[in-house]
């Protein structure tokens, strides 16, 4: 396979519904497109999406680095750019599994499934329209939905759940994440107001490896580490304070889906399941977080992929949910 050409295109995500993080509102964005093309014609595509809070590169770092990478300045270029080099790895997976003639995930892995369940992110300011968004994903199809808390006062966030829970029934998985908003005094009191929703897990109950480690002790919801694991050394870090029972793993923040599949394994012989989940890009960067979810079997907890339905407009072939599953192509 030789590359003849390479493309950087900047983009801007809008969503349908602010997503209200502890981290802040999300409401728009700027994403980059990586396109590749080798001598038979095959292209493919990679998606840069840093976002504030979750990644420490921001849009113009990564869009120099893929431009550094495109002039041919080497895989040197995207060290330290973690969004940039999933593009990158994203790109060049997607021509070689085109070239090939197969889905990426088989590609990857020829026994992984095409279809997989996933969760939905649901969202809404007020108690109503959060009941709303959860009644509706249920009506859809899934099997389990995620809520954010952290932003709100506990009785504010132990409200909205009850209320979710009520409206649902006691069947459907309800995960959590907090965002690390709450301090190592506060999270006990407030994971034990929460356990009575019947809660999967929750991602960040508390912020870095120390206090994750401290929580997952004496919480009676599992506990799962997100942003507090952003390098290597944070993993191995993770893994030896024993500090979490699930790790969530965003591809196109940490380094693509060659890098995931790495800590997924690490993790896994640490004891740790792996929850693959979409960083809020384009369908382009969450189809290759989900052929990597299939190929490496990380369906239980489901991925947390179900994301492009929030977006006003996506690039490319939007990669929507039927019935709680994605279908990969
Ligand atoms: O904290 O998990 C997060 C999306 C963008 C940035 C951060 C996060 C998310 C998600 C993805 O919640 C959806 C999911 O995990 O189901
Ligand atoms: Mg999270």
């Amino acid at each position: 396979m030789r590359i003849v050409e390479a493309g950087v295109a900047r983009h801007t995500l809008t969503y349908n519904a602010p997503i209200a993080t502890a981290h802040g509102r999300i409401t728009e964005r700027q994403v980059l497109l990586l396109t590749l093309r080798d001598e038979d014609g095959h292209t493919g595509v990679g998606e840069a999406a840093p976002l504030d809070g979750f990644t420490h590169e921001g849009i113009d770092e990564a869009e120099a680095a893929l431009l550094a990478w495109v002039g041919e300045d080497g895989d040197g270029s995207l060290a330290g750019f973690p969004t940039a080099c999933a593009a990158v790895d994203a790109a060049l997976h997607d021509l070689a599994a085109t070239s090939a003639g197969v889905p990426l995930h088989h590609y990857l892995n020829p026994e992984s499934p095409t279809s997989l369940p996933v969760a939905s992110l649901v969202v809404g300011d007020t108690p109503e329209q959060l009941v709303a968004a959860a009644v509706g994903a249920i009506t859809d199809g899934y099997r389990v939905l995620k809520v954010k808390v952290g932003a709100l006062p506990i009785n504010e966030d132990m409200e909205r759940l009850a209320a979710v829970r009520q409206a649902i029934g006691p069947e459907p998985a309800i995960r959590l994440d907090a965002n690390g908003a709450w301090s190592p005094e506060a999270a006990p009191a407030n994971l034990n107001s929460l356990a009575g929703s019947g809660i999967e897990f929750i991602e960040e109950p508390v912020s870095g490896i120390p206090a994750l480690a401290d929580i997952m002790h004496v919480s009676p919801i599992p506990v799962a580490a997100d942003e507090s694991v952003r390098t290597p050394f944070d993993l191995d870090r993770l893994i030896a304070t024993g500090g979490a029972d699930l790790l969530v793993l965003k591809p196109s923040a940490i380094g693509g889906i060659s890098v995931a599949a790495r800590w997924a394994t690490r993790a896994r012989s640490g004891g740790m399941g792996v929850v693959v989940t979409s960083l809020l890009e384009s369908s382009v960067g969450i189809r290759a977080a989900a052929h990597l979810a299939s190929a490496i079997g990380a369906l239980d907890p489901v991925p947390g992929l179900a994301t492009a339905d929030l977006l006003v407009t996506d690039l490319g072939p939007p990669l929507l949910a039927e019935a709680g599953l994605l279908n990969l192509t």
